[in-house]
């Protein structure tokens, strides 16, 4: 049985996969290391889009990260895939709406995993209220973003707030958020930010890091 799901593992949640390394002279591990020693919450990984890895790649890379989450007692999440999910013993896996479905996704994994759900409209957050065996939703994008292809438009802090007020679930903010934007978030009353290329990108980890344990 992995990690069990607390609400406070929300606030500070990086997401990434080798797709999101902008910087060839930095490696993902690399990264996720700062990532940890800065203090996230947890860490989802998500291998996804142009310059993905895949096979035996893919799935060394996640043992990898995985232990480096293990070591520092984070929460290692898998995004969309119940087989890795289930390889690397992962804590959590996210699941989106256009993914497995999901109460098949909760079925599958038992009590050995928690399970967040992508929700971004007041239908979907009411279905999640009455889906058992969910533990949060991640909600957005916020703002725009440039780390998902297939993004739907930006939902906006007032967007979000009303997918929170409808919430039965902890949400966590997610897409476009930036350490400038990030103080608007606490308004929605959103649990936490999720986010990949604050972190990914940033200049300074530890600080960016900070911002949000801060926020949240
Ligand atoms: N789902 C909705 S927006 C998004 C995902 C995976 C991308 C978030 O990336 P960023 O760089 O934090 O905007
Ligand atoms: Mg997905």
């Amino acid at each position: 049985m992995g990690m069990a799901f607390r609400e406070r593992l929300l606030r500070a949640y990086f997401i990434a996969g080798t797709q999101d390394v902008k910087n060839p002279r930095l490696t993902l591990q690399q990264i996720l290391q700062q990532a940890l020693a800065a203090g996230i919450t947890a860490f989802q990984y998500r291998e996804k889009g142009p310059g993905s890895l895949t096979g035996k790649a893919r799935v060394k890379m996640a043992l990898q990260l995985r232990e480096m989450c293990a070591s520092h007692a984070v929460p290692f999440i898998v995004d969309d895939d119940v087989d890795l999910a289930k390889t690397t013993d992962a804590d959590g896996i996210h699941v989106g709406q256009k993914d497995e479905r999901v109460t098949q996704v909760i079925d599958e994994v038992g009590d050995s995993m928690f399970v967040g759900l992508s929700c971004d409209t007041e239908d979907q957050v009411r279905a999640a209220n009455q889906t058992s065996g969910l533990s949060y939703i991640g909600s957005g994008p916020v703002y725009p973003t440039g780390s998902k292809a297939d993004a739907d438009p930006a939902i906006g802090v007032d967007g979000l707030a009303k997918l929170v007020a409808v919430s039965q679930l902890p949400v966590v903010a997610i897409g476009g958020i930036t350490e400038e934007n990030v103080d608007e978030l606490p308004k929605a009353k959103v649990t936490g930010a999720a986010v990949i290329s604050m972190i990914a990108q940033s200049r300074d980890i530890n600080r960016t890091v900070a911002k949000m344990l801060t926020t949240f």
